[in-house]
């Protein structure tokens, strides 16, 4: 029987195993949409299309597998660009589908007639228009492939109008998972092994791709037979188990002064494991590079001056560490040096510090320490970008990998609120916790109504400072004052509830429980307002000399 380009589309995607497809309407994909009236996946209707190409990236973050966002030809194409660089750059894998006009006025400056498949070329692992219906599910199948192939990524298919009319028989091809990868060679684990033994400070630093709970576990597993301190980027975050808390010298990115980035100075054999350059350049923090470095991943470095490892362990990384810790004999016990263990200590009473606040408005420490007290470990924490989110990823402590997301790659405000929403659906029937400032809230804040209208178990809490703060404490330190990085106050309240949700205000210390527990007893999601104290936000980008 033969069946339209549009029905083609939903039932590849509904072979491939796609559960849900982000979109906003539009002419140019509409017999896309007819059609999953009827059949296919869920359709969540997106405020933005920005918003949509997001909420496929946190999907696919989460789940492995692609997250889809379909939009309409022209301006939806437009829009979806932001959400689709940050999919690729943060190795997310999400298909992009946008409508296209139809190929016989292609050549013409015809309405929403734009180059997509050249716009999508440099910020995908694949840009492609479907030319013939008879290969849609054929490029589905490849764009699954490619998309989850290491390094994951994101793909864009355009689709012209009359492609979507055609008919012919359909015949799908199944994608079930990306390849399965191996161990380094018997000669790369042993000189690894050599390399590691005759380490006088061995240590190891963990990349945004070892958040699953394979990789984890193995890392777990390792460091409990040898132990070392370990840092991490900040979406690298979850990796290390409460248990190992002793090893675990924080988070570090883009800003060169943290108590681990001291550590990360003294190791003279370093594993960096599922490291991207992208959240942390090397440039800043690997001021030895000619320290032995052996670095294990699942595609070779890119190589600079700065970060040119010693030795690659190229393969499963799960495996590979598996193996080096099989074969792994004695090593120095490095977590037990003074220096480590300094660091150690500072970042506890960091933390401990964080009850001691007792500011109006509240300092960042003090919710956060309250924060992390009062959440179940299975609660997703998503935080959103600027000065908050340097506040929430070094002093959030996680345990579960993917439970605390942030953006470091394309470090893209406004990611909060839609990553939410798609977590929210990729974890069922558990809340979920997300954290944006005042400047990215307004972003992304129109898809408050969708996760109204989707009744979603979200507690979001935006910190007002009515600043872009971030920008304007790097320009004070830099020009000895601020430019055009503020503006002005709104009612947090109302606009939450004028979109359906409903909305908390958190002043003082006293409130923060009580608002936690109304936020997390209501149906459906809840706007905590909270004006912030940023009186130390200056501390965030301080260099590593301005604290001992
Ligand atoms: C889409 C986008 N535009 C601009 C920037 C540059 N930028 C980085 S942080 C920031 C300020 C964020 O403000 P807010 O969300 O209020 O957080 P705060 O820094 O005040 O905590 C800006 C403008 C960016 N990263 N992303």
């Amino acid at each position: 029987m033969k069946i339209s380009g549009a029905e083609h589309l939903v039932r590849s995607l509904t072979e491939l195993g796609v559960e849900y497809i982000f979109t906003v309407p539009g002419a140019s994909i509409d017999p896309i949409l007819d059609v999953l009236v009827d059949s296919g996946p869920e359709v969540i209707v997106c405020r933005h299309e920005q918003n949509a190409a997001f909420m496929a990236q946190a999907w696919g973050k989460i789940t492995g597998r692609p997250g889809v966002c379909l939009v309409t030809a022209g301006p939806g194409a437009t829009n979806a660009v932001t959400g689709i660089a940050a999919a690729q750059a943060e190795r997310c894998p999400v298909i992009l589908i946008s409508g296209q006009i139809s190929q016989r006025i292609k050549f013409k400056h015809a309405h929403q007639n734009i180059p997509a498949v050249d716009l999508y070329k440099p910020i995908t692992k694949w840009s492609i228009e479907v030319d013939y219906l008879e290969v849609l599910p054929d490029i589905l199948s490849n764009a699954f492939q490619v998309a989850m192939t290491p390094h994951p990524g994101a793909i864009h298919i355009a689709i012209p109008s009359n492609i979507l009319q055609e008919h012919c028989s359909f015949k799908s091809i199944s994608y079930e998972s990306a390849p399965i990868l191996g161990t380094a060679p018997d000669t790369v684990l042993s000189k690894a092994i050599s390399l590691i033994e005759s380490a006088h400070f061995p240590g190891m630093f963990i990349g945004n791709r070892v958040t699953t709970h394979r990789i984890s576990e193995s890392i777990r597993d390792f460091l409990r037979k040898h132990e070392m301190p370990v840092m991490a980027t900040f979406e690298a975050a979850g990796a290390i188990s409460r248990d190992l808390i002793n090893l675990f010298m924080g988070r570090l990115g883009v800003f060169k002064n943290q108590p681990g980035d001291k550590i990360l100075d003294k190791a003279d054999v370093l594993l960096t494991v599922g490291y991207d350059p992208i959240e942390y350049d090397p440039v800043i923090w690997n001021k030895i590079p000619e320290r032995t470095i052996i670095n294990i991943d699942t595609v070779p470095a890119i190589l600079d001056q700065a970060f040119h490892p010693t030795m690659e362990m190229i393969g499963d990384i799960a495996l590979n560490l598996d193996a080096l810790n099989k074969k792994l004999g004695t090593i120095v016990n490095s977590s037990e040096f003074p220096e480590v263990r300094k660091a150690f200590d500072m970042l506890v009473e960091r933390y401990q510090a964080g009850k001691e606040y007792h500011d109006i408005p509240l300092h960042p420490l003090r919710l956060i320490h309250e924060v992390r007290e009062y959440l179940h470990d299975d609660i997703t924490v998503i935080c959103d970008v600027g000065s908050h989110q340097y506040w929430w990823a070094r002093h959030f402590l996680c345990f579960e990998p993917k439970y605390f997301l942030t953006s470091m790659g394309l470090q893209t405000m406004g990611i909060a609120l839609p990553w939410a929403i798609a977590t929210a659906l990729a974890r069922p029937n558990k809340k979920v916790f997300s954290i944006s400032g005042d400047g990215s809230f307004l972003m992304s804040s129109m898809e408050l109504e969708t996760a109204v209208r989707l009744n979603l178990p979200i507690i979001h809490m935006v910190w007002e400072d009515n600043s872009y703060n971030l920008v304007k404490i790097q320009q004070e330190k830099k020009y000895h004052r601020k430019a055009f990085c503020e503006f002005g106050p709104m009612d947090m309240i109302k606009y939450a509830q004028s979109l359906g949700a409903k909305a908390f205000k958190m002043e003082k210390p006293e409130d923060i429980k009580t608002v936690l527990d109304q936020a997390f007893s209501a149906k459906g999601p809840v706007i905590i307002s909270v004006p912030i104290n940023y009186r130390d936000n200056a501390k965030i980008i301080e260099t590593l000399n301005d604290y001992s």
